[in-house]
């Protein structure tokens, strides 16, 4: 049995971990006992630690796009920089607050390549003036089923994409976090005896990528991004379920075949390679009609593409949403 220790924390995050539940049972089943309880050790041990947001970090600037901005108002800064998902610093939602001070952001470069005519790495402090940068406030939604609303700051990627002249036969765009268990704890073969394998891969369709929603992610509310959400440079794609939006990348490349996404890997018949926000589609194991806004009491309607319709329907047009999921 694995027991769940409460997070000294003020959101209450035990009916929303499904993504580690998921992993811990299949661990448990394929005979990870051992490593299970160590799990609860470790978390244990955690709770001691004091749950605090993410310092802020260098300001920048960058004027709101009313276009692409939706008008909720934007959840807090606390909550946004320590309920997170990112398994590289573990799987409670505390996690990455707690472990991600050991992810070192300078120097860093993204290496963009694959089928295009002017394939390159770009240092991180040339990708940040790449492009104007412009906030935009978007709606977050997990697929486990609650969301948020988060002042982001970058552009689109598209400007990235042209650079580099995806060639007439690249289809689709693979991203890839980070690999390195020093700086992500949870990436060392001791951690928790289950987990992703990494890199965290995701991807998109070419046009998927190159919609003017897709944000190539280098702040937030007015700040250089924090650790936990996936400093220094991320892809947000809101339309999506947050898993689609892989934080600190290190690679994108542009390819002929539908990327092996690491959530569509590890379950498959949980999570597509689409994996477009859909109020008619449940999920195997719960609805996704509804949403808990974190900050909110009462839980809301989840929207078809997350409010994106109006932009991203016609992307999927004539293709079934319950095949394509
Ligand atoms: N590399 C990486 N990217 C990731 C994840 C992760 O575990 N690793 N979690 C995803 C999930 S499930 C969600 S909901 C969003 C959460 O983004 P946020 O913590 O900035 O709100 O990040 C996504 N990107
Ligand atoms: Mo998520």
């Amino acid at each position: 049995m694995v027991i769940r220790i409460r997070q000294s924390h003020e959101l209450p995050s035990s009916e929303i971990t499904p993504h580690a539940l998921y992993l811990r049972r299949r661990a448990f089943m394929a005979g990870a006992a051992a490593t299970a309880a160590g799990v609860v050790a470790g978390c244990g041990a955690r709770t001691e630690a004091a749950l605090k947001p993410a310092e802020k970090g260098a300001p920048l600037a960058a004027a709101r796009s009313a276009a692409y901005s939706v008008s909720d108002p934007p959840t807090s800064w606390e909550s946004i920089t320590t309920y997170n998902n990112f398994y590289e610093f573990g799987t409670d939602k505390a996690d990455p607050a707690l472990n991600s001070h050991t992810l070192r952001t300078r120097p860093w470069s993204v290496e963009v390549g694959g089928l295009c005519q002017k394939p390159r790495r770009f240092d991180i402090d040339e990708l940040v003036k790449l492009a104007p940068l412009e906030e935009r406030v978007y709606a977050l939604r997990c697929v486990e089923g609650w969301s948020m609303v988060i002042p982001w700051i970058g552009y689109p990627l598209a400007a990235l994409l042209q650079r580099v002249e995806p060639t007439g036969a690249a289809k689709y765009v693979e991203f890839q976090t980070l690999v390195d268990p020093e700086q992500m704890p949870a990436q060392r073969k001791s951690w928790f005896g289950y987990s992703l394998d990494w890199p965290y891969i995701e991807g998109l369709r070419l046009d998927e990528a190159m919609h003017p929603l897709t944000l190539l992610t280098v702040g937030l509310y007015g700040h250089v991004l924090p650790n936990p959400n996936g400093a220094p440079i991320r892809i947000v794609v809101p339309w999506k379920y947050g898993f689609k939006s892989a934080k600190s990348l290190v690679r994108i490349r542009l390819v002929a075949d539908e990327p092996k996404t690491s959530w569509n890997k590890a379950a498959p018949n949980e999570y597509g390679f689409y994996s477009n926000v859909n109020p008619n589609v449940d999920h195997p194991r719960w609805s996704q009609a509804t949403e808990r806004r974190i900050g909110e009491f009462r839980r809301r309607k989840t929207l078809m593409f997350n409010g994106y319709a109006d932009q991203v329907a016609s992307l999927y047009a004539g293709m079934d949403l319950r095949k394509y999921y």
